[in-house]
């Protein structure tokens, strides 16, 4: 953890290299994922079991290359009552707020006549990235699933890993509530390939979604293109704006909360109170032992976790912006003005009663969000993210008077005379017909 205050001499230094610390996958992870990307795109289902075969110790031929239907209804049967309410709760309410998401199609005619819309559908078929192991979280199946079928994709695909051969029956149940159609066991970078090009098994996707590791998000960067994804996920990351008036032992949970997720997780506090940083500082110390995620929980606030004490809240807002966090917690009596001055945030937690954890399940606002800084550019998944906008336009006799001319002068500036000829020769008809 590095503790700053925005009144040293050295602060602008040291809170530009927190800004610029860069902790996503470098140039070795690329290389293994190309070589891994052709492998599947030449051999297919051969290069799946291989891969499988190494990475995750399991014969697909033997275990299994599919999950099934029955499993998935006997894994959501399993559950306790208490866990699949929680879970039915949280579905529900991912799905009320993504339905307010669905866009509307739009069809007009314009002041010279002329009729343009916009048509929304969704993709036919997306793929789901489920990590095995530490980030296997049924509550993400939720948050990617849910915007998918509300957006009308009819076929959803589910990729995950199974070390070991091991199902992860808390997943197979969100899979189940949220209308997962297709699952597969696969992992890696070599899924991704699968459901991008396809294999004689698997039919391939026209867009991918999912977290995964640093293999799983450089295979979705490397084949943007060949299919849409959602976004290039890095590590996650939470910044805390509190006062002094916060109880330090709240806050310190939240930091925990995101540190525990990975230990390139970054949690960030900035306060304009000294002894409340001390206090908090104390606080994640006393916490952090008690915690069965304590070992990945340290590891991350030591190397990534700050502090940083401002001269008042307002003056903390500007340094959020340059963070352009992923999570964004405003913990004070009253946040409106501090949230009026928020630019860039994935998601913002208002208030002390709000924390993070919330939104992570049950509130209803994705928590698929841009971490790494993106939120100076994207936003978090959404329904759009399944769908796609096709425009259209017709013309009537009048409409091509008034905006033909203009497209032809256009055409014969650019040098294409067919264009130019195109809309010419209907103009001609039409002044003929006219006359
Ligand atoms: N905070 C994580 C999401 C999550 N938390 C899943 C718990 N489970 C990234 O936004
Ligand atoms: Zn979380």
């Amino acid at each position: 953890m590095i503790r700053l205050d925005a009144s040293d001499a050295g602060f602008d230094r040291a809170f530009a290299d927190l800004v610029n610390a860069r902790r996503e996958a470098d140039a070795d992870v690329a290389r293994d994922v190309a070589t891994i990307i052709a492998s599947v795109r030449d051999q297919g289902d051969a290069a799946l079991a291989a891969f499988t075969s190494k990475f995750d110790r399991h014969e697909l031929d033997q275990s299994g290359w599919r999950i099934e239907k029955s499993d998935l209804v006997a894994a959501l049967g399993g559950l306790s009552d208490e866990l699949r309410g929680a879970l039915t709760l949280a579905r529900d309410r991912i799905r009320a707020y993504h339905e307010k998401q669905r866009p509307a199609d739009s069809d007009a005619i314009d002041d010279a006549g002329v009729r343009l819309g916009a048509r929304w559908r969704g993709v036919d078929a997306a793929g789901m990235y489920v990590p095995g192991g530490r980030a296997a979280y049924p509550s993400s199946v939720l948050m990617n699933a849910v915007p998918a079928k509300v957006a009308g994709v009819e076929r959803l695909v589910m990729v995950t890993p199974t070390p070991d051969g091991k199902v992860n029956a808390l997943v197979l149940a969100a899979a189940e509530l949220a209308g997962v159609d297709e699952v597969w066991r696969i992992g890696g970078a070599q899924a991704i390939a699968a459901l991008a090009f396809g294999t004689d098994r698997i039919a391939p996707v026209d867009m991918i979604c999912g977290p995964g590791n640093a293999w799983v998000a450089e295979a979705k960067r490397q084949l943007y293109g060949v299919v849409g994804i959602d976004m290039v996920a890095g590590p996650s990351e939470i910044v805390v704006v509190a006062d002094g008036a916060n109880d330090p032992a709240w806050i310190a949970a939240d930091l925990l909360s995101q540190s525990e997720h990975d230990p390139t997780s970054q949690s960030i506090l900035l306060t304009s109170d000294a002894g409340f940083a001390d206090a908090v500082t104390a606080e994640v110390d006393a916490q952090i032992g008690t915690l069965a995620t304590r070992d990945v929980a340290r590891a991350a606030w030591d190397a990534n976790g700050a502090i940083i004490v401002v001269p008042t809240l307002e003056e903390a807002m500007p340094l959020v912006n340059r963070l352009a966090p992923e999570h964004l917690e405003l913990a004070v009596a009253d946040p409106e003005p501090l949230f009026d001055l928020v630019r860039h945030a994935g998601s913002v937690f208002l208030g002390r009663n709000t924390p993070e954890a919330v939104g992570d399940y049950v509130a209803g606002p994705n928590h698929v969000l841009p971490t790494g800084r993106r939120a100076r550019f994207a936003s978090g998944l959404s329904v759009l993210d399944f769908m796609k906008r096709t425009s259209f336009l017709s013309l009537s006799d009048e409409g091509l008077a008034a905006i033909g001319p203009a497209a032809v002068a256009l055409a014969d500036a650019e040098g294409l005379p067919a264009h130019a000829r195109s809309v010419a020769m209907r103009l001609s008809t039409q002044s003929g017909s006219q006359s």
